[in-house]
């Protein structure tokens, strides 16, 4: 057949185009503002093991008290989340602001939040609760026209003998099958994730560790292959994804080149501590929004919900904060582009959408109170 231009093409055909990047890309660079949820069975322990604080993330608590896979299973039996309420996670998010949800379908402990056929190892098979809280939050995101994305850690699985990152119950890295978890666990569930639910936002990979790229291209194909508008992140690795992320709480310099979003924790864990009181402040909270927004990137703030399915009490408080900000300031967050100048403002800084700048004074010109 003769090659044709784009401006021969009937719009019919156009329409059916498969949606590039840019296309995947419209919702996300307009919402600007986003709830992550880090929510598992390391919700239970909550930072406490053998009545001892462990140090660092709590949902790391698995890694870094070195709990074996057969006692770490025994927590799930004490999950038992009899107070989540989708539609209540959903209107926290909805009125912080919020236009998408990213939450925990299986992090790095390799735990299923969500009803897995591929293991019995889930919240359905494995906890007293039983039931299938994403698909809850599927229900309550289509009502409230927030969009649900899923955080999936597709190299670390430290339940899993073939992948990576636990070494001290599978230590021989050697008899390791990388290539046979990815086929029998990763793709089958992003299978699950893909077409159990509804349309999904973005899949939000990470710790890509020492996946190939040809490993990486191919989870990426295999997600729009199941969904043509769903975003993979970067952190799927080999700079493949359909944007980029920072570190937590990470603030580049400047206007950056690209795509990003900076994921920040609220305190100082994603997963549920209970010891850890060390709640940032609102003003922190929203200078870190327009901060970011200012540069173009994306902000998309933590929490931990309790092993009860609550999400803290200081947490809530905080994003009503925002909500209420947001209420009144939102058209110069949402939608908006960065700072055109190349400089930033010592009282501040600037948004800017369709001819206008929005300055946001952070302190009154000249140090006046
Ligand atoms: C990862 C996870 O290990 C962690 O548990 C949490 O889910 C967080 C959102 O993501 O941790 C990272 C990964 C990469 C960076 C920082 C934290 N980074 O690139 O700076």
């Amino acid at each position: 057949m003769a090659k044709r231009t784009r401006t021969a093409r009937k719009p019919a055909e156009v329409a059916r185009k498969r949606p590039g990047k840019q296309d995947r890309l419209k919702w996300w660079r307009e919402a600007r503002f986003g709830m992550f949820i880090h929510w598992g069975v390391y919700a239970v322990p909550a930072g406490i093991w053998n009545g001892k604080d462990v140090p660092g993330i709590g949902e790391w608590i698995m890694n870094r008290a070195r709990i074996p896979v057969e006692e770490y299973a025994k927590l799930a039996k004490k999950l038992n989340p009899v107070k989540f309420n989708a539609t209540e996670w959903v209107r926290i998010a909805k009125r912080a602001g919020m236009k998408y949800i990213v939450i925990t379908s299986k992090h790095h402990d390799g735990f299923a939040m969500y009803d897995s056929k591929v293991s019995d190892y889930d919240i359905v098979d494995a906890t007293p609760w039983g039931k299938d809280p994403i698909a809850a939050l599927a229900k309550a995101c289509r009502k409230a026209g927030i969009k649900l994305c899923f955080y999936y850690s597709q190299s670390q699985d430290w339940h899993d003998p073939d992948a990576m990152g636990n070494r001290w119950d599978f230590p021989d890295e050697e008899k390791k099958d990388f290539a046979k978890y990815i086929e029998e666990k990763v793709k089958p569930q992003l299978h699950e994730l893909l077409t159990q639910y509804g349309p999904i936002g973005l899949i939000w990979f990470d710790t890509p560790q020492r996946i190939t790229r040809a490993q990486s291209l191919m989870l990426k194909r295999y997600v729009h292959k199941l969904q043509p508008k769903c975003l993979v992140s970067g952190r799927v690795g080999h700079g493949v994804g359909d944007y980029d992320s920072m570190g937590d709480n990470m603030i580049p310099a400047g206007r950056v080149k690209g795509e990003w979003e900076t994921p920040a924790t609220i305190n100082d864990t994603w997963g549920f501590k209970a010891r850890d009181k060390n709640w940032k402040s609102v003003e922190t909270l929203l200078h870190l929004l327009v901060d970011l927004a200012s540069k173009g990137v994306n902000y998309l703030l933590n929490v931990g919900p309790t092993r009860l399915g609550v999400i803290p009490p200081p947490s809530v408080k905080r994003l009503d904060e925002i909500g209420k900000w947001l209420k009144v300031n939102g058209e110069a967050i949402r939608g908006t582009g960065p700072n055109p100048f190349p400089y930033e403002l010592d009282w501040g800084r600037i948004t800017q959408k369709r001819g206008k700048l929005y300055l946001h004074f952070m302190k009154w010109p000249g140090g006046k109170k």
